[in-house]
């Protein structure tokens, strides 16, 4: 299956944020990892709404929004996505996902269900035909660079089986967090769809981004 290059925009020059996108569309990555925090359900705040419509209106990268807020429902409107964005919600920052979920789906937009480290995969079985991506996250949300943990690779391999188990093989598995060349090859190999890039991967200090993007695609 093809592999999709997710930039989380979170570690690019924030100063320079056009800069970075035009660096990014130069670079050929699938999608925009735009991470929205509330300091609540993690305990940081990055990047917010406004900052998602104003991309939408710069660029044709599509967006792959990764909400760790509490009560994502509240939000969902204030977003100008379509039907090529990805909107991902965490299982556990909402008391009725399903509902949520299903409320993105009538928007029109794919939807994406995320997990902590501590969440089991088996928590996607009754919501299969509900999403178009599952997010196994590879470090507890909040930060970049952090490091990976140590089940990543043993949960990702067990969240694909039981996907293609439900008849889920069309949903594709994105991992976040510490996804450096070398977790990355090993998620892939795991069943990993969807790399999200950050300080490990493609924001770094001694390498070109289109060069990084260019040798994982030849990797993953
Ligand atoms: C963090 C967030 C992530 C980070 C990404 C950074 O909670 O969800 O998307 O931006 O993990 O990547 P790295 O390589 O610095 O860990
Ligand atoms: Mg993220």
């Amino acid at each position: 299956m093809k592999k999709f290059l997710s930039a989380s925009i979170m570690c690019a020059d924030l100063l320079n944020m056009e800069k970075s996108i035009r660096d990014l569309e130069r670079a050929g990555v699938d999608f925009l990892h735009v991470d929205i925090m509330d300091g609540s359900f993690v305990p940081n705040i990055t990047l917010g709404f406004d900052l998602i419509n104003a991309l939408k209106k710069i660029t044709d990268i599509p967006l792959d929004v990764h909400m760790m807020v509490n009560e994502p429902s509240k939000f969902i409107d204030l977003m100008k996505l379509t039907e090529k964005d990805i909107l991902c919600v965490h299982y556990e920052s909402e008391l009725h996902i399903a509902r949520t979920l299903e409320k993105i789906r009538n928007k029109g937009i794919r939807t994406g269900l995320a997990i902590n480290p501590g969440t089991p995969a088996e928590n996607y079985r009754y919501l299969t035909e509900l999403i178009d991506m599952a997010l196994v996250m590879t470090v507890n949300p909040g930060f970049a660079g952090q490091k990976i943990v140590p089940f990543a690779e043993r949960k990702v391999r067990d969240t694909r089986a039981l996907l293609d188990s439900l008849g889920g093989e069309n949903i594709l598995i994105e991992v976040d967090g510490n996804i450096s060349p070398e977790n990355g090859v090993k998620m892939s190999r795991a069943g990993a769809d969807i790399f999200v890039l950050g300080t490990s991967a493609l924001f770094l200090k001694d390498k070109d981004m289109k060069d990084a993007a260019e040798d994982l695609r030849k990797i993953l």
